[in-house]
Protein backbone atom coordinates (compact mmCIF):
# COMPACT_ATOMS: atom_id res chain seq x y z
CA UNK A 1 0.00 0.00 0.00
CA UNK A 2 1.67 3.62 -1.07
CA UNK A 3 1.94 5.81 1.97
CA UNK A 4 1.52 8.63 -0.18
CA UNK A 5 -1.24 8.87 -3.18
CA UNK A 6 -0.33 11.69 -5.96
CA UNK A 7 -3.41 12.41 -7.62
CA UNK A 8 -2.86 14.64 -11.40
CA UNK A 9 -5.44 16.66 -12.90
CA UNK A 10 -4.16 15.54 -16.13
CA UNK A 11 -1.09 13.65 -17.67
CA UNK A 12 -0.41 16.65 -18.77
CA UNK A 13 0.99 17.46 -14.80
CA UNK A 14 3.93 14.91 -15.12
CA UNK A 15 6.66 16.76 -14.82
CA UNK A 16 5.26 18.08 -11.62
CA UNK A 17 4.60 14.44 -10.29
CA UNK A 18 7.92 13.35 -11.06
CA UNK A 19 9.40 15.85 -8.46
CA UNK A 20 7.15 14.83 -6.09
CA UNK A 21 7.26 10.77 -6.84
CA UNK A 22 11.73 11.41 -6.73
CA UNK A 23 11.75 13.11 -3.42
CA UNK A 24 9.62 10.58 -2.33
CA UNK A 25 11.52 7.85 -3.90
CA UNK A 26 14.82 9.68 -2.36
CA UNK A 27 13.62 8.80 1.34
CA UNK A 28 11.94 5.94 0.45
CA UNK A 29 8.74 6.54 0.84
CA UNK A 30 6.00 4.24 -1.26
CA UNK A 31 3.96 6.32 -3.38
CA UNK A 32 1.36 6.12 -6.31
CA UNK A 33 0.76 8.47 -9.31
CA UNK A 34 -2.77 8.46 -10.87
CA UNK A 35 -4.37 10.86 -13.00
CA UNK A 36 -8.22 11.56 -12.17
CA UNK A 37 -9.90 15.23 -12.81
CA UNK A 38 -12.15 16.80 -10.26
CA UNK A 39 -14.15 17.90 -13.55
CA UNK A 40 -13.73 15.19 -16.11
CA UNK A 41 -14.19 12.45 -13.54
CA UNK A 42 -14.96 13.64 -10.09
CA UNK A 43 -16.35 10.37 -9.27
CA UNK A 44 -12.98 8.48 -10.13
CA UNK A 45 -11.83 10.71 -8.25
CA UNK A 46 -13.82 10.20 -5.04
CA UNK A 47 -13.29 6.73 -5.86
CA UNK A 48 -10.03 6.63 -5.55
CA UNK A 49 -9.68 8.59 -2.09
CA UNK A 50 -12.14 6.37 -0.80
CA UNK A 51 -10.72 3.53 -1.30
CA UNK A 52 -7.12 4.82 -0.66
CA UNK A 53 -4.80 3.82 2.38
CA UNK A 54 -2.79 6.48 1.58
CA UNK A 55 -1.60 8.91 5.04
CA UNK A 56 -1.16 11.77 3.19
CA UNK A 57 -2.65 13.41 -0.94
CA UNK A 58 -0.86 15.24 -2.72
CA UNK A 59 -3.06 16.59 -5.77
CA UNK A 60 -1.50 18.57 -8.81
CA UNK A 61 -3.34 20.67 -11.01
CA UNK A 62 -3.64 23.87 -13.43
CA UNK A 63 -5.95 26.29 -14.84
CA UNK A 64 -9.31 25.86 -12.32
CA UNK A 65 -7.65 23.64 -10.04
CA UNK A 66 -10.42 22.11 -7.90
CA UNK A 67 -9.05 18.94 -7.92
CA UNK A 68 -6.87 19.50 -4.35
CA UNK A 69 -10.35 20.56 -2.78
CA UNK A 70 -12.20 17.97 -4.45
CA UNK A 71 -9.95 15.22 -2.71
CA UNK A 72 -9.90 17.19 0.58
CA UNK A 73 -13.83 17.16 0.48
CA UNK A 74 -13.46 13.08 0.11
CA UNK A 75 -11.02 12.31 3.11
CA UNK A 76 -10.05 13.70 6.48
CA UNK A 77 -6.50 12.87 5.66
CA UNK A 78 -4.28 15.75 5.26
CA UNK A 79 -4.41 16.97 1.13
CA UNK A 80 -1.68 19.22 -0.38
CA UNK A 81 -2.22 20.82 -3.90
CA UNK A 82 0.24 21.72 -5.94
CA UNK A 83 -0.73 24.78 -8.32
CA UNK A 84 0.61 23.78 -11.97
CA UNK A 85 1.92 26.98 -13.77
CA UNK A 86 -0.05 28.19 -17.42
CA UNK A 87 -0.42 31.23 -19.26
CA UNK A 88 -2.27 32.78 -16.07
CA UNK A 89 -0.63 31.18 -13.41
CA UNK A 90 -2.47 32.68 -9.83
CA UNK A 91 -5.81 30.87 -11.40
CA UNK A 92 -4.06 27.39 -10.43
CA UNK A 93 -3.01 29.26 -7.20
CA UNK A 94 -6.31 30.91 -5.86
CA UNK A 95 -8.41 27.56 -6.62
CA UNK A 96 -5.74 25.80 -4.61
CA UNK A 97 -5.40 28.31 -1.60
CA UNK A 98 -8.74 29.76 -1.33
CA UNK A 99 -10.55 27.11 0.37
CA UNK A 100 -14.09 27.56 2.12
CA UNK A 101 -14.23 26.89 5.96
CA UNK A 102 -14.13 23.19 6.96
CA UNK A 103 -12.29 21.55 4.18
CA UNK A 104 -8.32 22.92 4.56
CA UNK A 105 -5.82 22.39 1.76
CA UNK A 106 -2.10 22.78 2.34
CA UNK A 107 -0.74 24.58 -0.48
CA UNK A 108 3.11 24.74 -1.93
CA UNK A 109 4.27 27.10 -4.52
CA UNK A 110 3.80 26.74 -8.17
CA UNK A 111 5.16 23.36 -9.57
CA UNK A 112 6.76 22.42 -6.58
CA UNK A 113 5.98 19.26 -6.56
CA UNK A 114 9.70 18.82 -4.60
CA UNK A 115 7.91 20.77 -1.39
CA UNK A 116 4.89 18.74 -1.64
CA UNK A 117 6.34 15.48 -0.92
CA UNK A 118 8.97 17.40 1.88
CA UNK A 119 5.59 18.57 3.20
CA UNK A 120 4.41 15.34 2.98
CA UNK A 121 7.26 13.75 4.82
CA UNK A 122 7.19 16.18 7.30
CA UNK A 123 3.52 15.14 7.95
CA UNK A 124 5.23 11.46 8.09
CA UNK A 125 7.76 12.14 10.56
CA UNK A 126 5.56 13.29 13.23
CA UNK A 127 5.03 9.59 14.34
CA UNK A 128 8.58 8.27 12.76
CA UNK A 129 11.70 9.73 14.49
CA UNK A 130 14.26 8.02 11.76
CA UNK A 131 11.95 10.01 9.00
CA UNK A 132 12.21 12.98 11.26
CA UNK A 133 15.68 12.45 11.95
CA UNK A 134 16.62 12.34 7.94
CA UNK A 135 14.38 15.58 7.20
CA UNK A 136 16.72 17.20 9.62
CA UNK A 137 20.20 15.81 8.09
CA UNK A 138 18.74 17.09 4.63
CA UNK A 139 18.22 20.59 5.86
CA UNK A 140 21.66 20.61 7.21
CA UNK A 141 23.05 18.92 3.65
CA UNK A 142 21.15 22.04 2.16
CA UNK A 143 23.06 24.39 4.47
CA UNK A 144 26.16 23.07 4.14
CA UNK A 145 25.16 23.57 -0.10
CA UNK A 146 24.78 27.40 0.69
CA UNK A 147 28.01 27.68 2.74
CA UNK A 148 29.99 26.33 -0.15
CA UNK A 149 28.50 28.55 -2.58
CA UNK A 150 29.01 31.53 -0.72
CA UNK A 151 32.57 30.45 -0.62
CA UNK A 152 32.81 29.85 -4.14
CA UNK A 153 31.07 32.93 -5.27
CA UNK A 154 33.25 34.95 -2.58
CA UNK A 155 36.28 33.70 -4.80
CA UNK A 156 34.88 34.66 -7.98
CA UNK A 157 33.26 38.30 -6.90
CA UNK A 158 36.21 40.08 -5.30
CA UNK A 159 35.36 43.91 -5.42
C1 LIG B 1 -6.25 20.78 -15.24
O1 LIG B 1 -6.25 21.35 -16.49
C2 LIG B 1 -5.14 19.81 -15.24
O2 LIG B 1 -4.66 19.60 -13.94
C3 LIG B 1 -4.10 20.45 -16.12
O3 LIG B 1 -3.14 21.18 -15.36
C4 LIG B 1 -4.92 21.42 -16.95
C5 LIG B 1 -4.89 21.13 -18.42
O4 LIG B 1 -5.27 19.81 -18.65
P1 LIG B 1 -5.17 19.19 -20.13
O5 LIG B 1 -6.11 19.96 -20.98
O6 LIG B 1 -3.72 19.36 -20.55
O7 LIG B 1 -5.56 17.74 -19.98
O8 LIG B 1 -7.47 20.14 -14.99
Amino acid sequence: MPRVLIILGSKSDATVAKKASDVLREFGVSSQTVVASAHRTPGRVRELVAGSDAEVFIAIAGLSAALPGAVAAATVRPVIGVPVSGKVNLDSILSIVQMPSGVPVAAVGLDRGDNAALLALQILGLKDKDMASRLKKHRQDMAAAVERDSEEVGKDVQC
